[in-house]
């Protein structure tokens, strides 16, 4: 039976993949499948459950409309072996409990701007990464690809650390690897994936595989000044599930300066993912963004294009508390139906719960001594490491106390 997928023509499914991208590399590999192959594309998006996901998830998941609406076969990729790989961001005792949040947050983002969702496939990454073949396909490229080139392909994306781990040139390896395992004709994400995908492109065909299409989307700025999004200033990104007062302040700590319009995080979201959404939700070109601006100072106000919006924040017409007073409304209504979910959601609950127990104070365990086995200046490093990794088997330890009874 013929499914609607096939029925979008070519050049129009070409132009939704392609909506927005910052890079594509190989187009000639998409447009083949579209135009002379005549079958859906295939591709995937990774992503390792590490920290919860923010609000800067929202604009990955207008792409996957794109593809959807495209007629793509989209999986989504939940890379726990990654996780634990990239300096163990996700410990092996919480990751199936993070992998789940990911899924239901990614499942929640795309129900709230209407993207129909039962054609999305979710893979979890160890479902096929721990298999011998896999195993034998990471060694095969171990034996090809150089310590540095493994070490600079993961540069932009592994945390990058005093004494950096071995698993860290393990990472971009199996990202390689994922293409052929997932069996798509590309892969999808940041501009930060660059050097991996070009490690895939590069080193696949010597294992016989082909060689995949790579679509890239630009990186949005955060809250912070130069729009940093870092992981040790809460106030630079808003968790999905933050409650509107926790919005209302971050947004008003977020920098801001007047008429200042290249270095403003708050625009950039306006432009990013509150523009992308709505013209998911009402078409091409619409935009529309409410002010409820107090009246000394103008009243309320809808701006109908966000040239419009940017040139009078630019003039100073539209002062920073007024544009925070707009975003912190956007914001709070694009997460409104994902707080909802997580409200009526139990295994949503156990999910963030578990995946994420709360921080327990430990104790300091005692610093060992130099036994001179290693470079100077790991120590302090190492017994970090061995703190976090302490505090994480006692937070663990409590979560299965606490659950058990
Ligand atoms: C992160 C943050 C992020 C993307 C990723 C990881 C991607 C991970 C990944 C892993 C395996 C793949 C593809 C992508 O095959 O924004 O921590």
């Amino acid at each position: 039976m013929s499914s609607t997928e096939t029925s979008v023509d070519p050049q129009v499914a070409y132009n939704l993949i392609t909506k927005n991208l910052q890079e594509v590399l190989n187009p000639q590999i998409i447009k083949n499948v579209l135009e002379v192959e005549k079958r859906p594309l295939k591709l995937y998006w990774g992503t390792a459950p590490t920290g919860k996901p923010h609000c800067g998830y929202f604009v990955p998941m207008t792409k996957l409309a794109h593809f959807l609406k495209a007629g793509c076969e989209v999986t989504v990729l939940v890379a726990d072996l990654h996780a634990f790989l990239d300096n163990m961001k996700a410990p092996l005792e919480v990751v199936n409990y993070r992998a789940k949040y990911y899924e239901l947050t990614i499942k929640s983002i795309l129900r709230s701007i209407n993207v129909p969702i039962e054609k999305l496939k979710f893979v979890l990454g160890s479902s096929y990464e721990l298999t011998p073949e896999y195993t034998l396909d990471v060694f095969k490229l171990a034996n090809i690809v150089s310590q540095n080139d493994a070490k600079r392909a993961g540069a932009d994306v592994v945390k990058q650390v005093a004494n950096p781990l071995l698993s860290g040139l393990i990472y971009p390896l199996m990202q390689a690897l994922d293409e052929e395992y997932l069996k798509v004709d590309a892969q999808f994400g940041g501009v930060d994936q660059r050097k991996i995908f070009v490690l895939a492109e590069e080193n696949l065909p010597s294992l016989g595989y082909k060689k995949r299409a790579h679509l890239m989307n630009p990186m949005v700025p955060g809250l912070g000044q130069g729009g940093k999004m870092s992981a040790s200033d809460p106030n630079s990104k808003i968790d999905l599930l933050e409650e509107p007062n926790v919005v209302k302040k971050k947004i008003n700590s977020a920098f801001c300066s007047p008429g200042n319009v290249e270095d403003n995080g708050l625009l950039s979201f306006i432009e990013f993912v509150v523009s992308p959404i709505q013209e998911l939700k009402y078409g091409e070109d619409h935009f529309s963004f409410f002010i409820d601006r107090p009246e000394k100072f103008g009243g309320p106000i809808t701006y109908t294009s966000l040239a419009e919006l940017k040139q009078d924040f630019k003039e100073e017409k539209l002062s920073p508390p007024d544009l925070k007073i707009g975003v912190t409304a956007a914001i709070n209504e694009l997460l409104a139906p994902i707080r909802e979910e997580f409200a009526s959601n139990p295994e949503f609950q156990e999910a963030e719960k578990k995946g994420y127990p709360v921080e327990v104070k430990v104790k300091k365990t005692k610093k060992p001594k130099n036994k001179g086995t290693r470079y100077p200046g790991t120590q302090k490093q190492e017994q970090s490491a061995a703190n976090s990794k302490e505090a994480t088997v006692e937070k663990v330890a409590e979560l299965i106390e606490k659950t058990s009874i």
